[in-house]
């Protein structure tokens, strides 16, 4: 396969809804899609940067002078056997996960176009839907918290995450917990507390979470399994995960004991194909998770949960659940069990609405 030419968009993307968390809140969201050309085929990629470093050091910004300055002129008019053999070429460039990931996954889109193969099947995927939950960002107060958790339950989702951060932990989460006493809960701090204030939470050892997510910083494990020894209800990390090696470190030192997989967060569909075999390996169960993806990543999310070894369910909701209009022709939706089908067209399985692109496209540049 040989990439003729590209094209790069920067999009922003309005929510239905305000998404918050304990690194900030955003109306709107901001991506890159990569667009690939190859024998008059066409392939597309999610770069999951934000505008903001707050989740990552990666911004749309940063993610853009990579591209464009390093791992665009690598890969056009070179002649790739596979996807796989991409991560070789860029392998190079320091970190900017999110950045390789977005064209690896133009890559598997394209791929699977030339080999009328879907991405679920180039990936090992075994199941047909993929149980999914919501992700509820911070609210007002409590009691909206649990108004908007109940306006999900109604919606048909099997299991609630909640956004916490320091002062807005216990109360929050036991509030959700009483107004619902069965419901699948789990929380997510996104690194918002430290070893000297984190036994905050140990109440939540109580509330039948889960996990807790990510409770300390992207660069501690170490903490993490300190905290995790005073736990009964299991850590499970996010941004701390880069790499097979990072998850591999973090079960040795029990940092975790469940790892949540994004994509983009490690570089690419088979960085996380790796890291859920590792784990399937040692027993260690995975979920997928999401950065608001627009139609294009969450095909991918989709055909990458649908991996045996994803048991828990993912955060990975109906496109309605956060933009009005998407930029993809297919809308997913939430079934009736909770779980969302997986594209089984070939590639990511979707097509581009580029009337809808062109409304949300901030910057676009052609190579
Ligand atoms: O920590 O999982 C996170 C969104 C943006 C950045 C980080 C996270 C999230 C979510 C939303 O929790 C998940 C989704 O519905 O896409
Ligand atoms: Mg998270």
């Amino acid at each position: 396969m040989k990439i003729e030419k590209i094209n790069l968009y920067n999009l922003s993307m309005k929510l239905r809804t305000p998404f918050e968390t304990s690194f900030g809140r955003i109306d709107t969201r901001d991506c890159l899609i990569i667009e690939i050309f190859s024998q008059g085929l066409s392939g597309y990629g999610e770069c999951t940067a934000d505008r903001d470093p707050g989740y990552s050091y990666e911004t749309t910004k940063t993610a853009w002078h990579i591209l464009d300055e390093f791992v665009f002129p690598v890969v056009l008019e070179k002649e790739m056997s596979s996807p796989e053999s991409f991560q070789a070429l860029v392998g190079f460039i320091r970190g900017h996960q999110m950045a390789k990931a977005g064209m690896e996954m133009a890559l598997w889109d394209l791929y699977g176009k030339m080999h009328n193969r879907s991405l679920r099947q180039m990936l090992g995927g075994v199941n047909d839907t993929v149980r999914v939950g919501v992700s509820v960002g911070l609210q007002e107060t409590s009691k909206k918290l649990v108004e908007v958790v109940g306006g999900y339950l109604d919606n048909g989702y099997c299991r609630i995450k909640i956004k916490i951060k320091p002062g807005r932990d216990i109360k929050d989460t036991s509030a959700v917990r009483q107004a619902f006493p069965d419901i699948l809960l789990q929380v997510d701090a996104n690194s918002a507390f430290s070893l000297s204030n984190v036994d905050a939470l140990l109440p939540l050892d109580d509330m039948n979470l889960i996990l807790i997510e990510q409770p300390l910083a992207d660069d501690d494990l170490w903490d993490h399994h300190l905290f995790q020894k005073k736990m009964k209800t299991p850590i499970c990390l996010d941004e701390s995960i880069h790499s097979t090696r990072h998850a591999r470190q973090a079960l040795e030192m029990q940092a975790c004991r469940i790892i949540n997989i994004k994509a983009g967060r490690v570089g690419g569909l088979s960085e996380g194909l790796a890291i859920h075999n590792l784990c399937q390996d040692n027993k260690i169960p995975v979920w997928c998770g999401g950065m608001l993806e627009t139609g294009v990543g969450r095909a991918a999310n989709l055909a990458l949960a649908s991996l045996p070894g994803f048991s828990l369910p993912g955060d990975i909701s109906a496109s309605d659940r956060y933009y009005e209009r998407d930029i993809t022709h297919q809308r997913f939706i939430l079934n009736s069990d909770s779980t969302i089908n997986v594209p089984d067209g070939a590639g990511l399985g979707i097509t581009v609405d580029h009337q809808a692109l062109k409304m949300v496209t901030l910057a676009e540049k052609t190579y």
